[in-house]
């Protein structure tokens, strides 16, 4: 006899690192996630979600899920562990943070998290708990923060596009973004475009996914696209396509920036770029013939030692031609809000924090943990959202001092990363409908909450759950560390931000029960700067004149960038078979002119190495990668290549011009065939 099973159907939220933060639906029996699909009614997903998600139940009870707090038993890194009790490893780890603190204080102990979870108080509440510690403050750049300072420092708090304003646009420019991995939901604004017969332009270092969708594939020489948008305003002042009268109303410095164009032609740029002159000058008139065009910007271009000032040279462009306050035209994938939604301060609490504390970027983790000229290294790593042994650069640095004997490691993990092999406690993790928390997508004007649907597997807990048992330990008595997640969710809801000022009462009901809602777009031509005006010139940054800034130089000859994949999301999805095995195996792609000057063939195993390592990858050889770069799409785990290094050995710890942040595109290698080695 079959036994019949109650499910329902329930609205739930993705929790991971992607502009959209789709609406899920989730059929649960109350115990199981039995199926997920698309939430149509999501405002900007409408139901569409990416293949990583549709079988989101088979993460959530995956047999390889980390159920119980474990316990080192071999050597770091080897990955044995015993399970123990919850009370047995918090009694170990606050034990062991109380004897820190006694003799070195704060700065021993090292939070460090990034995007394994994107909603706001499961993401952020360890800032809380670490703030009342008085423990390291960790700098939280490992993403698109050059972006985000580049735009600023020309736009301020300005909201650009929802990619659903791109229906009116009549040019859409694609720079730097596989959106097919990372912006699907904005997909059929591309294709809609296209059958009314409008153009889709691509400008990209590594075009492989993204060439089909697209009318003209631009190849750039990477971290270069600062010259190509001088150039491109040199044309266009050239040709009195420049919106004068906009830019003298509404620009900060237009005048003597013009000046400056002078000496950026085409030709100049030809040799920066790689992009023949005739190009870049026909790419700058239909540019500047458009009446809306958008430019799409993805992060690549800003992970550079130049990205901060690139960003500024791409968003004045978007200026330039007068399109933003024109319907559809503009710049879209910055931030696109008119202002918070939520006050972050009331879950990261600043004010539990009595000293200052010592500030460590977390793109310098090796540095860290193994010291450097200004700092000892750090006693205790406690890291959760996060598998920086895969993410961060200077690999072989960060594995060194995660080996030191006399580092204190603690992992929240959901599976044995390649982080969590090192750690001396693991602590098990919740998924994100084991849960509750309210989300704001990063790419549109939207804003949910999601609730708990199920109970967490085995003795798993949320990072809310976790750090108040840690902070009952260590004897903190604030009211904060007594709250449920779903009380602090409510004091979010409570005290909103000025972004949730115009939510109906309606809309109101739908974030209390859990559900998405769509916030009006942003005034395109309210200059939310300190002047109202747009900061062509700025003369707070280091370089108040925007100009071209070389990226970090090396002496091999490739640049190796890091390119998204479409069958994971960095570290997440490699618990499934599935989708790891259509990504197959650690491909480096390569231009067949670098392939042939190196006896390379399609399908080959090469080395890619610099000063710093040697990594093993299989070669693709193709035409829609730029000359002169080797891309390496994809996260993968060390344990299932032999504990063979990752891509990211390759990367050096540098930071950005602005904004502190990686610099992870930015890295030369040379590479040999392995054939026969
Ligand atoms: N499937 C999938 N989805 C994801 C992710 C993923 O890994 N997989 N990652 C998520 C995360 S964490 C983020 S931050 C977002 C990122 O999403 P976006 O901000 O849209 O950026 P990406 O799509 O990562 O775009 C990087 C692109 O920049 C290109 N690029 C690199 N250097 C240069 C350059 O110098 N010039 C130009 N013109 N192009 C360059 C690369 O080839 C790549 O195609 O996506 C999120 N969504
Ligand atoms: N080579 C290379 N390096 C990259 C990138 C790249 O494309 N290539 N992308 C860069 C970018 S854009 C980003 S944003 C970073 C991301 O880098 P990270 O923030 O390190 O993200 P992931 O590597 O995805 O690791 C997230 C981990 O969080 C865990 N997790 C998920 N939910 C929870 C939760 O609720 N609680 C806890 N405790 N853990 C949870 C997941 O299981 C996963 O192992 O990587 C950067 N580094
Ligand atoms: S991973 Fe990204 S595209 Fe896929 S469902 Fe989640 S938010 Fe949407
Ligand atoms: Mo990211």
């Amino acid at each position: 006899m079959t036994e019949l099973r109650h499910t329902q159907w329930k609205k739930t939220i993705c929790p991971y690192d992607c502009p959209t933060s789709c609406g899920l639906l989730a059929e649960t029996d109350g115990r199981h996630i039995l199926n997920i699909k698309g939430d149509p009614e999501h405002p900007a997903a409408k139901g569409l979600i990416c293949r990583k998600m549709h079988r989101y139940m088979d993460s959530i009870h995956s047999p390889d899920r980390i159920l119980t707090p474990l316990k080192r038993t071999g050597e770091k890194g080897e990955g044995k562990f015993m399970p123990i009790t919850w009370e047995a490893a918090v009694d170990e780890i606050t034990g062991r943070w109380k004897e820190i603190l006694k003799e070195e204080g704060g700065n021993g102990i090292l939070p460090f998290y990034y995007s394994g979870v994107m909603s706001v108080v499961q993401r952020k509440c360890g800032d809380a708990f670490f703030n009342r510690m008085g423990a390291c403050s960790l700098v939280k750049t490992l993403c698109s923060s050059a972006k985000g300072a580049g735009y600023e420092a020309v736009m301020g708090h300005t909201g650009c596009l929802d990619p659903r304003e791109l229906c009116d646009s009549d040019l859409l420019i694609v720079w730097g973004s596989n959106m097919m991995a990372t912006r699907l939901q904005a997909m059929p604004a591309l294709k809609a475009a296209r059958g009314g017969g409008k153009r889709v332009v691509l400008i990209e270092a590594c075009g492989e996914d993204m060439a089909p969708y697209c009318d003209q594939i631009v190849l750039i020489r990477p971290g270069t696209d600062g010259a190509l948008a001088l150039a491109m305003m040199h044309v266009l002042v050239e040709e009195g396509l420049e919106d004068r009268e906009f830019l003298e109303e509404y620009g900060e410095g237009f005048p003597e920036f013009k000046d400056t164009l002078k000496d950026y032609t085409p030709k100049w740029a030809e040799e920066i770029t790689g992009i023949p002159s005739l190009v870049i000058r026909s790419l700058a008139l239909e540019y500047g013939r458009a009446s809306r065009p958008a430019i799409i910007l993805g992060s690549g271009p800003s992970r550079y030692g130049n990205g901060g000032m690139t960003v500024r040279l791409i968003t004045i462009l978007s200026v330039f031609t007068g399109a933003w306050g024109k319907p559809g035209g503009g710049l879209c994938g910055c931030s696109p809000t008119a202002g918070p939604y939520v006050d972050d301060a009331l879950v990261t609490r600043p004010d539990f924090r009595k000293t200052p504390g010592r500030k460590v970027n977390l793109n310098l983790l090796g540095n860290a943990l193994n010291g450097d000229r200004n700092n000892v290294p750090v006693k205790s790593l406690y890291v959760y959202g996060s598998n920086p042994v895969g993410s961060v650069c200077g690999q072989t640095q960060v594995i060194k001092g995660l080996r030191r004997p006399d580092l204190f490691t603690v992992v929240h993990e959901r599976f044995m990363t390649d982080t969590a092999r090192y750690a001396d406690i693991i602590l098990p993790a919740a998924f994100s409908v084991e849960q509750s928390d309210c989300y704001l997508a990063y790419g549109y004007c939207t804003f949910g909450t999601a609730y708990k649907l199920t109970e967490p597997a085995g003795q798993c807990k949320s990072n809310w759950n976790t750090f108040s048992i840690l902070a009952q330990a260590m004897g903190y008595e604030e009211e904060y560390f007594k709250r449920s997640e779903e009380e602090m969710v409510e004091k979010l809801l409570e005290e909103p931000g000025p972004g949730l000022g115009h939510v109906s009462g309606g809309e109101w009901e739908i974030l209390r029960k859990g559900g998405v809602i769509s916030t009006p777009f942003a005034d395109h031509r309210l200059f939310r700067t300190a002047s109202g005006k747009i900061m062509i010139v700025n003369p707070k940054q280091p370089n108040p004149m925007p100009c071209y800034l070389p990226a970090h130089a090396g002496v091999y000859p490739l640049r190796l960038i890091a390119v998204p994949s479409q069958y994971t999301l960095n570290s997440i999805f490699l618990d499934r078979e599935e989708l790891t095995a259509g990504r197959g195996s650690m491909k480096l792609m390569i231009h067949p002119v670098d392939a042939d000057s190196r006896g390379i063939r399609d399908g080959d195993p090469v080395i890619a190495f610099n000063e710093l390592a040697e990594v093993e990858f299989t070669a693709r050889v193709t035409e829609l990668v730029a000359p002169g770069t080797a891309a390496a799409a994809g996260i993968y785990s060390m344990a299932s290549r032999g504990a063979g290094l990752l891509v990211n050995a390759l990367h050096h710890q540098r930071l950005s011009d602005i904004g502190e942040a990686t610099t992870l595109n930015d890295n030369r290698i040379d590479i040999r065939s392995a054939v026969n080695v």
